[in-house]
């Protein structure tokens, strides 16, 4: 295995909960449109970009709109989202996200983040640990959604390393298929009764750190 000199982190799911911001925001439109949404559909959605994910609400509804709709739609249900991710604090944190960071900051390993979320800056800001990252791509800078590999592949360019030195951490099924489709090393971050094809899955950085996590890549 190549030694990884870099590693690019998915944001909601991985660096912080937002999930549960997104579902709020999702449930209120889809109620306005008569469209059922469960925590089952909102699991499907994570990863997916904000125009994917109206796409597959009205799908679900049989409905056809029209792109000016659609767009104050999107637009809505970003006000509502920011309502709640604006109180994000660094509180907000993911247990031990911050210590990994600090940990390969000191190893000399590169960071990056790769998100869907055209909110990603915002979030990081909020949450203090901007400084962290050499390259941040999100959803304002990509074309094409998870689970195409042009979010983390523009991060590799950005961090300058080959796709087989950099290690992603993501906690959507559409992160891990993004991250293999690119040729990544792809650690998933949740339960891994749910997610397929990572090298590992862990609950968290919880007491992890970067030992445990390259034990965990060579299959130790
Ligand atoms: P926004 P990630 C993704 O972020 C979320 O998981 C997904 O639920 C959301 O729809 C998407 O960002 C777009 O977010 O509306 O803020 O642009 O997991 O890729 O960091
Ligand atoms: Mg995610």
């Amino acid at each position: 295995m190549a030694e990884i000199k870099a590693c690019i982190f998915d944001l909601d799911g991985v660096i912080v909960d937002t999930a549960a911001h997104h579902f709020v925001a999702w449930s209120h439109l889809a109620d306005e449109l008569g469209v059922e949404f469960s925590k089952e559909d909102n699991e499907n959605l994570k990863g997916v970009s904000r125009v994917d994910s109206l796409e597959y609400i009205l799908n679900k509804g049989g409905l056809v709109l029209d792109a000016m709709t659609k767009l104050q739609l999107m637009d809505r249900k970003n006000e509502l989202y920011l309502e709640l991710a604006n109180q994000t604090t660094k509180d907000d944190l993911l247990p031990g996200i911050e210590a990994f960071l600090i940990e390969l900051k000191n190893l000399g390993i590169r960071i990056g983040l790769g998100s869907s979320s055209k909110n990603a800056p915002m979030i990081l800001e909020l949450l203090g640990i901007t400084s962290f990252f050499q390259s941040v791509v999100d959803g304002n800078r990509i074309t094409l959604s998870k689970p195409d590999p042009e979010v983390f592949l523009m991060g590799a360019k950005e961090l300058a390393v080959q796709v087989n030195q950099c290690l992603v951490f993501e906690d959507a099924q559409s992160g891990i298929d993004a991250a293999n489709a690119g040729g990544f090393h792809v650690i998933g971050v949740g339960d891994a009764k749910t997610l397929n094809g990572a090298k590992a899955v862990i609950p968290g950085f919880h007491q992890m750190n970067w030992h445990s996590i390259l034990h965990l890549l060579r299959g130790e």
